[in-house]
């Protein structure tokens, strides 16, 4: 279905919380000993970049020192070091949010994950030291329902559960890595996006503003470095949000793009009764 060209680098970050294992994974990665990791809270103190080949891919990847919340920070130094990871969400292609699975999940988290998603990043969702949980199977459907629920079907995000220290489930994380990363640079054929609104617009879930029924009429692809299309409504209003939602979720689901950013531009038209 697709014609993708073949990228074969991926420049990624791990980021989170002091303590989630950020330091521990790079060193399994790099297979080196070179980040100092421990108990300690707020180990490492300044970004650290090396590189490694995975499945003939090259992978740049990045240490981050743990991110706290703001109104725990109390000293210059750290504040400086969370402006840099934060700055360096723009140079990367797709960043690991690594949380300790035996802490729960924070609005930090959340806030550095929707930090993320605005800048189109890939984005993982790692549960790390799934080593030391009693109930995994438990634990993964708990996460998963509320991922479910934050993220309305969590169709922009990717979730992996995995041991950072003993290296279990790293491979086919970094598989996943280079499979969704070959999705951000797919080109779709006319014919299937015609396809797609065609069986779109005859969907009787579309959301409705005030009992009319919202109808993409057609679609485009932009150029550009992840995908990006412009969907044009038969609507003057701008689409409301739960259309935008749907449209989205299922569009996801018939070009099998869960987990990838894409870009949206919904347009409204003058004239709706045109065709
Ligand atoms: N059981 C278990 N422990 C882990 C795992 N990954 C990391 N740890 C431990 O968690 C502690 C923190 O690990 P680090 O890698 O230093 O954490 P970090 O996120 O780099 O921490 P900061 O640099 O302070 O932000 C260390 O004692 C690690 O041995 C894991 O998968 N399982
Ligand atoms: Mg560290």
């Amino acid at each position: 279905m697709y014609s993708s060209s073949n990228n074969k680098k991926i420049n990624f970050a791990i980021i989170g919380k002091p303590n989630s294992g950020k330091s521990t994974l790079f060193n399994k990665l790099i297979k080196k000993d070179i980040s100092p990791t421990g108990e300690t809270y707020g180990l490492t103190k300044d970004l650290l970049l090396e590189n490694f080949i995975f499945k003939n891919t090259e992978f740049i990847i990045h240490d981050t020192p743990g991110l706290r919340r703001k109104n725990k920070i109390y000293d210059k130094d750290e504040e400086s070091r969370n402006k840099k990871v934060i700055k360096l969400l723009e140079k990367i292609d797709a960043a690991i949010l690594l949380i300790d699975s035996t802490e729960n999940i924070t609005r930090q988290d959340f806030k550095i994950a929707d930090t993320i998603i605005r800048r189109k990043k890939l984005l993982f969702f790692i549960f790390n030291k799934i080593d030391i949980l009693d109930n995994k199977n438990e634990f993964k459907r708990k996460i998963k329902n509320l991922l479910n629920n934050r993220y309305s079907q969590s169709k922009e995000i990717n979730v992996n559960f995995i041991s950072a220290l003993s290296g279990q489930n790293i491979r086919d994380f970094l598989n996943e890595m280079i499979r969704k990363n070959d999705l951000c640079s797919l080109k779709i054929k006319k014919t299937q996006l015609n396809n797609f609104i065609g069986k779109i617009s005859k969907d009787s879930k579309l959301p409705k503003i005030k009992n009319i029924q919202i109808k993409p009429k057609y679609i485009v692809q932009i150029d550009s470095n992840i995908p990006k299309f412009k969907i044009f409504i038969n609507s003057k209003k701008k689409a409301p949000n739960l259309f935008i939602r749907y449209f989205d979720n299922e569009f996801r689901r018939y070009f099998l793009l869960e987990g990838v950013p894409i870009y949206m531009k919904f347009i409204s038209s003058d004239n709706p009764y045109s065709n």
